[in-house]
């Protein structure tokens, strides 16, 4: 397999202005024909047209026909993928293909395939090339009309983008529609849904008093399942038209969901469809994080339509330009909706546990990738999350109304384009003339940064000064890098703990918006090596550094475990007050895993439960806040942080650490469970969800200490709990010890479940995770389960991605967890490519662990590699992975 690089970017020879696309869907084959309206995009002559397409096996060529003629052998050549129209006209023509697909065969679910029966498509990135041959590319964009014929009874909703221009009978029982999409398009955008399906249907009238149908698509089992979707949707398109001034462009806008899905959801133009895990809530049967993530991806997908759809990508390189800014744009979405704090903590979690390690790692790459072999690989945290982080650093930057403003003028240059990131940061640096130095380099340069900060307060001059090195590690391909662009928000807090005015840094004042003094100063910080002072500092303070991790960086400084404690008490950045916490946690955590290398007694510092012990009983804080502000660092940032990673060490002193401090402050948990139990009927608001996050994270710190009464008490709630979230807190409390409560609860919730496939991958992924000693044969048992299937790819992240998540198990000594994902990965990879390798990325950190795990994972990944007919996807991973 050959790599695609970036630098060979070349503008498309031919563009197409229209196409039209006939679906006849059968049940042995469908036939697609394809009308297109074909313009040279020069006038150098006209070089052979290159149409992109699949293997014969799944995609048939019937027929080619320009301007109606149909082209004779030598006319067209058809290689393994690809269609080439040898000699082109010069002026523009009609391209006619007729092609067959089977997509009920179509387990790769990507193309057009069948889901519980129903036909739906996948294009993005390259799955349109498995529907007919076209320059299957986002900066090919045209005008769609697509007609659609079926079985009626089988299939009486069919659906596509646009508009629905007409529909009627057919003979033999069959009927059509014709949808119109008015929006010029990449084909990644296209789609296409046919089937039994039921909808429920509201509307939206926009700024401008524009009514707009919404229509959710379901299976009809599901139909009471759809209200917090919508209400979601609602909320979004609100949402956009007052943070960003933007509206929807059409008369309806529908979302489908379907059970057999490769990603979260797909934007395509008006016909979003979704993995039905992020649609269908009910309170019996979502958590509250299920909740959480229904409202933030249909905002995702919705915010799409101007950031991806309207504007979109000039190629697939500048993915992050559309992903990484709705991600942020989602990321807003969800901290308006509920809290800011709680939102921002979550974020940066996720970011630190996941795509901090994918960038130390042998699939490093920047934001703005320079090659690829399969796009589909590059679907990324570093595309997305840390892309979010790009985004985000625009309007730490710029402000909150200079983001807008740039915002604003990258539609209005931009609107029906397709671009690329360089063009976002023209319009952020025009909007505002600013000058954003190195800041491109974000786009550039691969890994994270390493920045150290350390402080001096001279008590004479009433200065303090702050020394900041950075360093951004070597990755494959650039083993040099350039200082880069950091905006550093800081804080200084004064002995009462409150925020000292900050008049002037190096000696140049600042002023707040209202010309005082303000608390909270962006630096800017781009050289390998910077000193700040800050004048007018009356006594020692205490900094607060990177206040809202105002950068994606790896942060060390000489802010000493007291001031952590000072700083997790008082910092009036509620996120820095949680840092705090995780900072001395992960320094106290890790000097415990030296310790227990040795074999020492481990010893928690007093100082650090007493001051969890302040947070948790304090009455005035969030009690969103205080779940997360008590929760541990994860045992993979540990990993993350180890120069030779030791899962045993690192899950014994979790296990340690837990135990201690559930021990320690077992009142104060126990009282945290007891006042936020309720008998209300369940709500999703953010206060209501709040109290069960503080509840559940004391219910996981008691159950740590294996005692009966706790026991008892957690299957109590379990049996009586009338949501999920509370029901599936209680079987992760029980599923913990080993022993008959655990087996009862998994027992019964699987009789309660056993017909609900979504609420089964729950089931199935606590069991999967679970760090039980020698828990690979109970998965492997359990991959021959009813409610087990590898050909959908939710039971397969609950259950090989659960495996792989929990590190003991998976990195077990023995090597069983690695022979276990190997053998899983190379069964997945026939059936569908993706899937496998979203799985086989478990192997990629490989090389951080000790030497005997190493050979015996080695061994694995090379026994992937050696393997005939593997897919590009999985090579590519596995091939950085060796390197
Ligand atoms: N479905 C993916 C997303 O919305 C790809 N566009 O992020
Ligand atoms: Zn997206």
């Amino acid at each position: 397999p050959k790599p695609i690089f970036l630098k060979d970017y070349r503008a498309p020879d031919y563009l197409f202005d229209k196409v039209n696309l006939t679906f006849e869907l059968g049940e042995d084959y469908t036939t697609v024909t394809s009308s297109i309206l074909v313009r040279p995009s020069h006038s150098g002559g006209s070089p052979p047209l290159i149409l992109d397409g699949a293997e014969p096996k799944d995609l048939e060529l019937v027929n080619v026909k320009v301007n109606g003629k149909a082209l004779q052998t030598g006319d067209f050549e058809r290689s393994q993928k690809k269609l080439t129209i040898v000699s082109p006209p010069a002026e523009a023509y009609t391209l006619e293909i007729e092609t067959k697909i089977q997509p009920q065969n179509n387990t790769a679910l990507e193309g057009l395939y069948k889901t519980s029966g129903n036909f739906c498509t996948q294009c993005e990135a390259e799955g349109f090339r498995r529907i007919t041959f076209y320059q299957d590319r986002p900066d090919v964009m045209a005008r769609y009309t697509v007609r659609i014929e079926g079985d009626a009874a089988r299939y009486p909703v069919l659906l596509s983008n646009g508009n629905l221009a007409e529909q009627g009978d057919l003979e033999g029982g069959r009927h059509y529609a014709v949808w119109e999409d008015p929006f010029v398009k990449p084909c990644y955008l296209f789609a296409l849904v046919a089937g039994q399906l039921t909808h429920t249907e509201d509307k939206f009238v926009t700024m401008s008093g524009k009514e707009v149908t919404l229509r959710i698509y379901v299976q009809e089992h599901n139909k009471d399942k759809t209200a917090y979707a919508m209400r979601s949707l609602q909320a979004a398109m609100k949402w956009d038209e007052d943070t960003f001034g933007r509206e929807y462009d059409l008369d309806l806008f529908n979302i489908v969901a379907v059970d057999d899905f490769n990603m979260g959801a797909m934007e395509n133009k008006s016909l979003n469809i979704f993995n039905s895990r992020l649609v269908l809530a009910t309170p019996e049967t979502a958590t509250d994080g299920d909740y959480t993530s229904i409202e933030g991806v249909v905002g995702h997908e919705y915010f799409h339509n101007w950031t991806g759809n309207r504007v979109t990508c000039r190629d697939w390189f500048q993915l992050s330009l559309k992903e990484g800014l709705t991600v942020y744009r989602d990321q807003e979405f969800t901290s308006d909706m509920t809290s800011r704090a709680v939102t921002r903590i979550g974020d940066v979690q996720r970011l630190r546990m996941a795509q901090f390690p994918e960038d130390a790692g042998p699939m490093a790459h920047p934001v703005r990738p320079q090659s690829y072999i399969k796009m589909d690989n590059f679907y990324t945290l570093t595309v997305y999350e840390k892309g979010a982080e790009v985004v985000r650093m625009y309007e730490t930057l710029l402000g909150k109304a200079g983001f807008r403003k740039g915002m604003d003028l990258y539609f209005e240059r931009h609107d029906g384009q397709a671009v690329t990131c360089d063009d976002f940061l023209a319009a952020m640096r025009d909007a505002n003339g600013a000058d954003l130095g190195t800041f491109p380099l974000w786009y550039q340069q691969a890994g994270t940064p390493r920045l150290s900060i350390t402080t001096h307060y001279d008590e004479a001059a009433k200065t303090f000064t702050l020394t900041t090195k950075q360093e951004v590690p070597p990755s494959a391909g650039q083993p040099v890098k350039q200082p880069m662009l950091l905006p550093v928000t800081v804080g200084l807090l004064g002995p009462d703990g409150a925020d000292l005015p900050l008049s002037s840094v190096n000696g140049r004042p600042l002023a707040g918006p209202d010309g005082a003094a303000p608390t909270s100063t962006v630096l800017r910080v781009d050289q390998a090596e910077q000193t700040f002072t800050f004048d007018n500092i009356p006594a020692r303070p205490v900094p607060s550094l990177l206040r809202n991790f105002s950068a994606p960086v790896r942060l060390t400084s000489d802010v000493t475990d007291e001031q952590l404690i000072f700083l997790l008490a008082h910092d009036s950045d509620p996120f820095n007050r949680w840092e705090a916490a995780q900072t001395l946690a992960r320094k106290l955590m890790l000097d415990l895993v030296g310790k227990a290398q040795k074999g020492d007694t481990l010893q928690l510092a007093p100082a650090f439960v007493a001051a969890l012990k302040d947070v948790l009983t304090d009455a005035a804080l969030d009690k969103a806040f205080i779940a997360r502000a008590i929760s541990l660092p994860s045992q993979s940032e540990l990993a993350d942080m180890m120069a030779v990673a030791d899962p045993d060490a690192i899950h014994a002193v979790h296990k340690f650490v837990t135990r201690t401090i559930a021990a320690e402050l077992r009142a104060e948990l126990q009282h945290a469970v007891d006042s936020n139990r309720t008998r209300d009927a369940y709500s999703p608001d953010t206060a209501s969800k709040a109290r069960r996050a503080l509840k559940n994270t004391a219910l996981g710190y008691l159950a740590s200490l294996n005692e009966a009464d706790i026991t008892d008490m957690a299957l109590a709630d379990f049996r009586s709990s009338t949501n999920m979230t509370d029901q599936l807190a209680a079987l992760a409390a029980l599923a913990v010890n080993p022993g008959e409560a655990r087996d009862t609860a998994l027992a019964e919730f699987y009789e309660q479940w056993k017909g609900d496939g979504l609420v089964m991958n729950k089931w199935l992924g606590i069991q999967a995770a679970s760090s039980l000693p020698g828990n690979v044969a109970h998965v492997r048992s359990l991959l021959e389960h009813p409610a087990f299937d590898m050909k959908n790819p939710n039971k397969v992240y609950a259950l090989v991605g659960g495996f792989a998540s929990a590190a003991v198990n998976f990195h077990a000594r023995d090597g069983s967890g690695y022979e276990f994902l190997a053998e899983q990965v190379l069964k997945l990879d026939k059936i569908n490519a993706q899937v496998a390798s979203r799985m086989v990325s478990a192997f990629t950190r490989w090389r951080r662990y000790d030497d005997d795990r190493q050979s015996k994972a080695k061994a694995q990944l090379e026994r992937i590699v050696r393997t005939e007919g593997l897919s590009e996807n999985v090579y590519e991973i596995v091939s950085k992975s060796l390197e």
